[in-house]
């Protein structure tokens, strides 16, 4: 693996918190709930030097993880963003360092990431593309398709999806709308790439159950038990042909040490959010393929900012399952970047301008705020 070629020092004057509320095209179900706003937090880092852009991937409620929106804001104003202006010139490799007085929060302390990173490379004219490591100027294009009425609007949706192009089809399952779902997509389109992802919705118990899919060649069935079932996800996999993947388990390069120790997991997808940010991402990136483990880059509903710097990430080499990166369309009318990703032959782009590569509109940016606050020293 290429090492990083280190990001310029900046000199952070103030951070810019802001939530947004972002209407979704459609309502997204998981096991977890429905989804029909997307709540995020846009934060902005005040440099010497410019402006640089991050997301929080959180939701509004803790259902997916414990980290939720309110809970993202109260720690990133009392502690992180401090944090981070007492240093004031700083290296983006160093902001994990700085935060990591503060205990998990990861979802928060990725978003002021990529923030300090996107400034820090927009400095010097470099794209994060090409500082993580990306080794092609396009991706191939997953999408993840809710729970719907019956399997019946299931397989409309997933017509349409495959209609525009995408490559890899990801439906949501919980217990009860496993099998039924899973065999009416198959039936009605043979052997497209395909996978299930459970957001945790089992327990060892219904090993039986989830064996049935066996039958249906599935790429991978994601997170069928609890964040910290390691051992019990281990215990899973040696009775089920189906691929083991794991998102929600892997919070940390070290989850993912533990986890690809344990036999917890054949594939790893890779949340930068969930894990603490893009360089931590790397690095579970880097450990799986020297473990010979395929990853792939999952989506948290991200906005035009965490979406190219989604598609940057998964442009690495070891990313080889395509990921959850759609158009932004999929879920929005309207996004908050001037130029929103889009899906061309199956792939979305990889931004090469400088940092993200990617402009607010600040108009839009505006009129989806619902709080803001500017901190400074
Ligand atoms: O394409 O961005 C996307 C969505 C992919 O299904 C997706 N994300 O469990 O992985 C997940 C789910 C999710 C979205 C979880 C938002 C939490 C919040």
């Amino acid at each position: 693996m290429p090492l990083l070629q280190p990001a310029p020092v900046v000199t952070l004057d103030a951070v810019e918190l802001r939530v947004l509320h972002l209407p979704l095209v459609s309502p997204f179900t998981t096991s977890f709930g429905t989804e029909t706003v997307r709540e995020v937090i846009v934060v902005a880092a005040e440099t010497s030097d410019g402006r640089g852009w991050g997301e929080v991937v959180t939701s509004a409620e803790p259902f997916y993880s414990s980290e939720y929106t309110q809970g993202a804001w109260d720690v990133l104003t009392r502690f992180l963003a401090p944090a981070l202006l007492e240093r004031r010139t700083l290296a983006p490799e160093e902001v994990g360092g700085i935060l990591g007085r503060v205990v998990g929060h990861r979802m928060a302390k990725a978003g002021l990431e990529l923030a300090v990173l996107d400034a820090a490379l927009r400095s010097e004219g470099r794209s994060l593309g090409q500082y993580l490591g990306a080794a092609t100027d396009r991706v191939p294009s997953g999408v993840s398709v809710g729970i719907q009425r019956d399997p019946a609007a299931l397989v409309d949706a997933v017509g349409a999806y495959l209609g525009e192009g995408y490559v890899r089809i990801k439906i949501k399952i919980k217990p009860g709308r496993d099998i039924d779902d899973t065999a009416a997509v198959r039936d009605a389109f043979g052997a497209i790439p395909l996978q299930v992802d459970a957001n945790s919705a089992y327990t060892l118990q219904d090993a039986d159950t989830l064996a049935e899919l066996d039958r249906f060649d599935l790429l991978l069935i994601e997170q069928p038990l609890q964040e910290d079932d390691l051992v019990d996800h281990a215990t899973l996999a040696t009775r089920l042909r189906t691929p083991v993947c794991l998102d929600e388990s892997i919070v940390s390069d070290k989850a993912a040490a533990d986890a690809l120790a344990l036999g917890s997991a054949a594939i790893i997808n890779i949340k930068a959010g969930r894990v603490g940010g893009y360089l931590e991402a790397v690095a579970i990136h880097d450990r799986a393929v020297a473990a010979g483990v395929p990853v792939w880059c999952g989506g948290m509903l991200e906005t035009g900012i965490g979406r190219a710097a989604n598609a940057a990430l998964a442009a690495l080499p070891g990313f080889t399952l395509p990921g959850d990166i759609s158009a932004s369309a999929r879920f929005y009318t309207r996004d908050i970047v001037t130029e929103p990703a889009v899906i061309e032959d199956g792939h979305v782009r990889v931004p090469t301008g400088p940092g993200l590569g990617v402009e607010i509109d600040a108009a839009a940016l505006e009129d989806f705020t619902v709080r803001r606050e500017r901190i400074t020293r």
